[in-house]
């Protein structure tokens, strides 16, 4: 019986096989942020001079990543990307998923926009028939918390500040647990469209293009 963490390792070295063949000299690659993507972060790390340099969701990443020798470059710098890579506390059998335990959400949706594909790179344990047994990590500018909180309660959310924590914008965050999502990109827009909000740690507007599941019989590839 492998753990979780044996499952993480066969998914990151899974996800950095995946990726070889994408790599060039001028190629970004984009990179989340999370456990099992410190884990890919290791494993990639002695390909780092087939590639350009990576673009960052997160300080945490970008330190990582730094501290390996592979060059972190501003995203304003980067036009295009052919993979970005990040785990994920939820995916479903459409491959929305639900981000942003490990606080990043906002930046790894930026990044994630503006590569090619999305590869999703989570455990079996992530995977859900119905998205929200997770809390729904919401980020919110600080003067708008509780009014942002009172409209999350009217669409049927317990949201909970994340005590002590400050995204690497500034910003707070709000832990919305209650919720079973049916309709995940509805849901999304809706949330997003609240004023106050940051970012919603759904990704279903724009999900995952390809998942990689890490199992107890290998690891499988969604699309
Ligand atoms: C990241 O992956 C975050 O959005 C999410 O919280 C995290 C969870 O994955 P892991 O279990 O690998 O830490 O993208």
């Amino acid at each position: 019986m492998l753990t979780q963490t044996e499952l993480k390792q066969n998914v990151a070295d899974a996800a950095v096989q995946f990726a070889l063949p994408f790599l060039a000299p001028d190629v970004i690659l984009g990179v989340g942020t999370g456990s099992t993507v410190d884990l890919f972060i290791d494993a990639l790390a002695p390909y780092k001079d087939r590639f350009r340099a990576a673009a960052s969701s997160s300080e945490r990443s970008s330190a990582r990543m730094a501290s390996l020798g592979i060059e972190v470059l501003d995203l304003n710098q980067v036009a295009t990307m052919p993979l970005y890579i990040d785990g994920a506390d939820e995916v479903d059998h459409a491959l929305n998923m639900i981000k942003g335990g490990g606080g990043a959400l906002t930046r790894e949706k930026i990044v994630a926009s503006v590569a090619e594909r999305f590869i999703c790179i989570v455990d079996e344990t992530k995977r859900v028939q119905t998205l929200g047994r997770f809390p729904l990590p919401v980020e919110v500018i600080p003067m708008a918390r509780e009014v942002v909180a009172r409209r999350l309660v009217e669409l049927g959310g317990t949201p909970k500040l994340r005590e002590g924590f400050l995204t690497d914008n500034g910003c707070q965050i709000l832990d919305v647990s209650g919720l079973s999502i049916t309709a995940p990109a509805e849901f999304e827009a809706l949330v997003n469209n609240i004023p106050g909000v940051v970012c919603c740690g759904l990704f279903a507007l724009a999900g995952a293009d390809i998942v990689l599941m890490s199992t107890q019989e290998g690891v499988r590839q969604f699309v």
